[in-house]
């Protein structure tokens, strides 16, 4: 493995970025980030009144600077309150830049927040939608849970925005101009999973229009109708969702670890089939934080990881937060037939994404500041920390790590990488490329989706 940095973006002062790839027309690509330096959740536990702001800066393939645009004292830092994509909702070639903006200084004002574009190229606001204030009565944690996402329908994109995520829900699905083409919502009282905090889009059904993975239900982009539901009588929210591609068989199936809401008869983790039905599930009770599937076992195998956590109330006087996450056990399986499996590195599996570094069908796995191959072997090292990874750069082989190392972001890439007949099959899929334009909205960066099908 040759593991070079390849490409260097300055961001002075910024400790948390999120990151989108960004076409800016005429075949030119570039990077947008929404930087701070502190990072807010709106759960009540944890949220801290924040000391700084957010700013979104765009560069240039090269690392040039394209834009910055510092935003106004009323947008809190954090992924749940201003989310961001990259969308060509004009069909002009050249993305725009959606992101949720609070027009006022109040930084809990609902009537004041828009959804708004800006030109990728210059920065300039291209347009300006009235957010939806539905999620008003709802308590802090669950009212400022926004997200935005994007498919495709027969060519066409959709962006979808979001308000809640664990109770009541209302998705909007905008087509090409930002002509609003449906309304969704599914109130708390509905029966039926809640939604996850990552998204997949597929065309599950080869129908020619994606789906978007609300949780364990998944919703036709052109209609916000319901397309399969893998788990009616599950009343809670999913923490991963992760479709994969068993290459054996050539067969998709979506593994999926969930948070809250045991239900007697079901099980905390597990795998269906395409058409929604289930394949297997174990584990009876549990909170099921952090998962991912890897390439890891001989014949391209795959592996399911789940990672069992616990919230539990800091009890010190002057605590960060009010609750700390503390992880309890490890689940391991063989990803399509649910058996138990032996798999370890030398750091915690909780904390490493799998990627296809070298191209080679295998997954390595990226991870306090190393990367291991599936068989723990140390292949290459780099500081700081990981912000995303996958196929960042499609003109480069194998998958892509971006870091963040004081005020600096590095994309790293094998130079000696290259595609074998898994990594191509798995870019037939158009989710791979389109998830890098979506990485800076809910927990789209996090390991699970980074290395998915
Ligand atoms: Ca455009
Ligand atoms: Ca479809
Ligand atoms: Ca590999």
């Amino acid at each position: 493995m040759n593991f070079q940095k390849v490409r260097e973006f300055d961001i002075p002062g910024n400790r948390y970025s999120y990151s989108a790839n960004v076409d800016l027309g005429g075949g030119r690509r570039g990077f947008v980030f929404s930087s701070s330096a502190s990072w807010q959740d709106p759960g009540e536990e944890l949220f801290h009144l924040p000391k700084d702001g957010l700013e979104i800066l765009c560069y240039d393939d090269s690392g040039a600077l394209l834009w910055s645009k510092k935003l106004g004292v009323g947008v809190l830092p954090g992924i749940w309150f201003c989310p961001l994509a990259a969308v060509d909702m004009d069909g002009d070639g050249r993305d725009e830049i959606y992101f949720v903006n609070n027009l006022s200084d109040a930084p809990f004002s609902l009537f004041q927040r828009r959804l708004e574009a800006l030109d990728s190229l210059t920065g300039e606001t291209l347009g300006s939608w009235q957010w939806p204030d539905r999620t008003r009565e709802l308590s802090m944690s669950k009212c400022y849970r926004f997200y935005l996402t994007a498919g495709y329908a027969h060519g066409s994109p959709v962006l979808i925005t979001s308000q809640g995520c664990y109770t009541d829900m209302y998705l909007q699905g905008w087509g090409r101009g930002m002509v609003k083409l449906w309304e969704k919502t599914i109130p708390e009282s509905d029966p039926g999973p809640r939604a996850s905090h990552l998204t997949p889009v597929l065309d599950l059904n080869g129908d020619g229009v994606d789906e978007i993975f609300w949780g364990e239900r998944v919703l036709s982009v052109l209609t916000g109708e319901e397309v399969f539901n893998f788990a009616p009588d599950f009343h809670g929210h999913s923490d991963i969702l992760v479709p994969f591609l068993d290459y054996a068989e050539d067969k998709m199936y979506v593994y999926t670890c969930r948070e809250d809401h045991e239900t007697p008869g079901q099980k905390r983790i597990n795998v269906f089939n395409a058409d929604g039905s289930l394949k297997w599930g174990a584990v009876d009770t549990g909170h099921m934080h952090t998962g991912w599937v890897a390439t890891v076992f001989d014949g391209f195998g795959k592996l399911a990881m789940a990672e069992h956590h616990e919230w539990r109330p800091n009890t010190e006087v002057g605590s960060d937060s009010g609750m700390t996450m503390h992880t309890l056990e490890h689940y391991l399986f063989r990803a399509v037939t649910g058996e138990r499996a032996a798999f370890s590195l030398p750091v915690p599996l909780g904390d490493v994404a799998p990627a296809d570094i070298d191209g080679d069908g295998y997954s390595e796995f990226i991870g306090g500041g190393k990367i291991f191959d599936r068989f723990g072997d140390l292949l290459a090292q780099y500081p700081g920390s990981r912000v995303r990874s996958g196929r960042i750069l499609e003109e480069y082989a194998g998958e892509q790590l971006m870091t963040n190392e004081n005020g600096k972001i590095y994309i790293w890439a094998d130079l000696d990488a290259r595609d074998g007949e898994i990594m191509k099959k798995r870019l037939s899929y158009r989710f791979p490329l389109l998830l890098q334009k979506l990485t800076a909205s809910g927990y789209n960066s996090n390991n699970a989706l980074a290395s998915c099908l």
